[in-house]
């Protein structure tokens, strides 16, 4: 994979693939990851394989909400932690906030090679440049985030079995949570918490992106970029948010791209 030219329209997209075939066979993923990732591949591809205006101002809104929030979490999955997690661990650190490793397929192995894995990333980022506008002991914020999940003290209330374990310390006291790649039900049960629920999800017709709070429709990759980018730039306070408005926009995006393709 090393030898696609920079001038391939689609390398990032390859890029992408590679690594969640890579993650698979080092046992990082769900068996059902490839599946997901090629289900976000097709709508990426409807909406033009970039970041949307519509998209950009949902970035910026969640990082106003994360910036604003008392107790935010950053909840990541497997697919997630392989596809964004520099970055991930680069907006926590920026934030002060927590990343809680939560999957939906839960086994003690995935759990324990994730989350080592975000630890050595953590080790790696602490010695890299700031980014840039960020001002500050960057070593040290950067190994300051803590990597929450591997404990399950916590309870989400509503759901049944493995899918209601978290963090007490993350997931469960948060007021804010940020969580790509969610499912339908995680979501609801986060809502109906009285939690803003701030999540990543290429279908803007799927549960979750109708049922959270706010819907960043984009690539998280990409997403997890502009949202460093607008985090430490902070110069948006929360507005009033209309995230049936944002959907309906990724979807006019998607019926114009269908036309014109
Ligand atoms: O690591 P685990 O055990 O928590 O499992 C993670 C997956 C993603 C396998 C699990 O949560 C799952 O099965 O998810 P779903 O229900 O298939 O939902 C995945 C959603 O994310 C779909 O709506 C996809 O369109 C979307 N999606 C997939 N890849 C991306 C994405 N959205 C943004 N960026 C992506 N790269």
């Amino acid at each position: 994979m090393g030898n696609i030219p920079d001038s391939h329209p689609r390398k990032a997209s390859l890029l992408s693939r590679q690594r969640i075939v890579d993650a698979t066979k080092d046992g990082f993923l769900a068996d059902s990851a490839m599946i997901a990732h090629g289900r976000g591949e097709a709508f990426d591809y409807l909406l033009g394989e970039k970041t949307s205006d519509s998209a950009k101002l949902a970035i910026k809104e969640v990082a106003a909400r994360l910036i604003a929030a008392k107790k935010p979490v950053i909840s990541v999955n497997g697919n997630t932690v392989v596809l964004a997690g520099k970055n991930i661990i680069r907006v926590a650190a920026v934030l002060n906030c927590p990343i809680e490793v939560n999957i939906y397929y839960r086994t003690e192995d995935r759990m324990e090679k994730l989350n080592s894995f975000l630890e050595k990333q953590k080790e790696l980022l602490s010695q890299e440049n700031s980014p840039e506008g960020w001002k500050g002991d960057w070593s040290s914020a950067v190994m300051s985030v803590k990597i929450l999940g591997k404990v399950g003290d916590g309870r989400i209330e509503g759901l049944d079995g493995p899918r209601s374990v978290c963090s007490a310390e993350g997931i469960e006291r948060a007021d804010v949570i940020l969580v790509p790649l969610e499912d339908g039900d995680r979501c609801e049960a986060l809502v109906n918490l009285g939690k803003q629920v701030l999540v990543v999800d290429l279908n803007p017709l799927s549960r979750t992106a109708k049922m959270a709070t706010v819907t960043i429709v984009d690539e998280i990759s990409r997403a997890a970029e502009l949202l460093l980018e607008y985090t430490i730039k902070n110069d948006q306070m929360p507005t009033k948010w209309n995230n049936n408005g944002i959907l309906n926009e990724a979807l006019e995006i998607i019926a114009t791209n269908s036309r014109t393709i």
